[in-house]
């Protein structure tokens, strides 16, 4: 069994190539007729404003997850700061599983944490603040209640009130807490943690602890996996993973989970 793991690919009808990416990777997975799982680990979405949204663009991304389901790889998603608004309609037209945030992942000898990340970065009080509104049931009722074109409207109004939310370079200003992701580890008695959301991808050998970090998709795309309780990291610049799918990824960590 493998298991893969992508966050951050920021999906929008602003970047075919990206687009274009996923969708090889999905058929390179499926080729790989693999027993396996793939975990969304959050802002697959550069933004989602209710899963009745539907464009061209978008319909072209959800084929591509359903062909992968189909295929019989098992599809989690799990929210981040962006696309926080997926809902059940979302997940049952891919074929994909809801995962909570901070959700245990059974290995072999450990147990692995997966969560988006945003969670953790305690410095950006503000952002802090927004993430406690808009993550509360009530206001995504209230939310997902308005027509359409009026949800469209305050996404962008949404994106250019926040300072902190207004571009992701700002976002990845603030890196995590330390101490936050110690706290969640050890309340879950967990000792490796899989996250994205801060655009730093890198491995952290902390005292007692692994914090795996995902990559962001922007000029390079990213892919980790987990097989037995080994964490490897893969990158690939987005031409050379157009031209050569899975053969273009290279090596970048590769360590043995807590
Ligand atoms: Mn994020």
């Amino acid at each position: 069994m493998i298991r893969y793991f992508i966050s951050d690919l920021h999906l929008s009808d602003k970047r075919s190539d990206l687009i274009r990416a996923f969708v090889k990777m999905s058929k390179a997975l499926i080729a790989r007729d693999e027993k396996a799982e793939l975990y969304i680990l959050g802002d697959f979405y550069e933004a989602w404003i209710g899963d009745d949204f539907q464009a061209d663009w978008n319909t072209e991304i959800e084929n591509a997850l359903t062909d992968l389901s189909k295929s019989g790889i098992s599809l989690y998603f799990l929210h981040g700061n962006r696309d926080f608004l997926i809902g059940s309609d979302w997940v049952n037209r891919v074929g994909a599983t809801l995962i909570q945030e901070q959700t245990e992942l059974p290995l072999e000898n450990s147990t692995l944490l997966l969560t988006h990340g945003d969670e953790y970065c305690l410095e950006d009080t503000e952002y802090q603040a927004f993430r406690k509104k808009v993550r509360s049931k009530a206001w995504q009722e209230h939310i997902l209640a308005m027509p359409l074109e009026q949800r469209i409207a305050l996404a962008a109004q949404l994106r250019n009130d926040s300072k902190s939310m207004a571009t992701e370079k700002s976002m990845a200003i603030m890196d995590i807490t330390p101490s936050a992701v110690e706290d969640s580890l050890s309340q879950h008695n967990c000792k490796s943690v899989i996250h994205g959301h801060t655009h730093r991808p890198n491995v952290h050998k902390t005292d007692g602890y692994l914090r795996c970090v995902l990559g962001d998709w922007d000029k390079s795309i990213w892919l980790a996996t987990v097989e037995h309780n080994t964490y490897t990291q893969y990158k690939a610049s987005v031409e050379e993973f157009l031209q050569r799918g899975l053969l273009g990824l290279e090596v970048i960590h590769k360590e043995i989970l807590y």
